[in-house]
């Protein structure tokens, strides 16, 4: 593991919201262990080892009932650790995988089996080499015939030079942590606007209202990113999910407590009906419907 890299939190607190029944936890990552499943040599970042079993832990001990674990990019386009957390968990995690342009038909079907549901296309600078658009177009054009998404992670700076690219897209597509906004611009900057105004026009774009812990400039309890939680939730009901992150790979502000995030929820989806859609009936529909 990196020497400055923070290791997810060793005992959270138990979260005061009791999640409803059925409840996803619908963005968080499997790493490792690194001896049975290797980093790619082509990663920015070497985390601590986040093992299935440990996730499978924190969903119990939270009160979540499934997972949706993302491909991330520490682990480049080698899904085995992905696939593998897949088929221990059953039915009760859907993934969401890192493929190249020359992904065959059967290694898609194979994935598709194990529960994979969506590509992830990353544009973070620090996170990736660029990729150009075209190749991702071509990614997605063969994920839509399994009825597989796209998860797009992109900065808010970027999202204006991304439009063209994101209307393009044939599938549904899922914005990372709210298109990550500069929190401290205000709920009301152009930037958010931009992005509240893209997911108004595009139907089939949803978004993750997730990662207070990284768009806060002031700490817990994330008072500061409130406003936009409440905003996307309020706005796109039946089009926003939630994830705890874990394990909040490059963290370096603080490590995250995960009954602190769960705690986070009832002030962004205030009403029990807004709480069952986002944690419930819309993951649901996107990754077992
Ligand atoms: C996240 C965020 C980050 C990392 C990754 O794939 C990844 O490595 O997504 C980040 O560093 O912001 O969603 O886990």
């Amino acid at each position: 593991m990196d020497a400055d890299y923070l290791p997810f939190h060793p005992n959270p607190s138990k979260p005061a919201f009791v999640p409803p029944p059925g409840a996803v936890d619908a963005h968080c990552h499997v790493f490792g262990p690194a001896d049975v499943f290797p980093y790619a040599p082509e990663r920015k970042y070497t985390p601590c080892d986040a093992p299935k079993e440990k996730l499978f832990e924190l969903r119990d001990y939270l009160g979540f009932e499934r997972n949706v674990i993302v491909q991330a990019t520490c682990h480049g386009k080698d899904n085995r650790a992905l696939v593998d957390a897949l088929k221990a968990a059953g039915d009760m995690a859907r993934g969401v995988a890192s493929v190249g342009p020359d992904i065959s038909e059967d290694e898609l079907k194979e994935m598709h089996e194990a529960g994979v549901r969506g590509v992830r296309f990353n544009f973070v600078k620090r996170l990736v080499d660029n990729t150009p658009k075209d190749v991702f177009l071509t990614i997605a054009d063969k994920v839509k015939k399994l009825g597989w998404h796209t998860v797009v992670y992109f900065e808010a700076p970027d999202l204006e030079e991304l439009i063209p690219f994101l209307k393009e897209l044939p599938t549904t597509i899922v914005v990372d942590h709210m298109g990550r906004p500069d929190v401290t611009k205000g709920v009301d900057h152009p930037d958010f606007q931009r992005f509240i105004d893209l997911m108004a026009e595009v139907e089939t774009m949803w978004t993750k209202a997730t990662c207070p812990e990284r768009l806060t400039a002031d700490g817990p309890p994330y008072d500061d990113v409130v406003a936009f939680g409440r905003k996307i939730v309020d706005t796109f009901p039946d089009r926003v999910i939630w994830g705890t992150d874990w394990p909040h790979p490059n963290m370096k502000s603080h490590v995250p407590d995960d009954g602190k995030l769960v705690d986070f929820i009832p002030r962004i989806a205030t009403t029990e009906t807004a709480q069952r859609k986002l944690l419930v009936d819309n993951p649901m529909r996107l990754y077992w419907g």
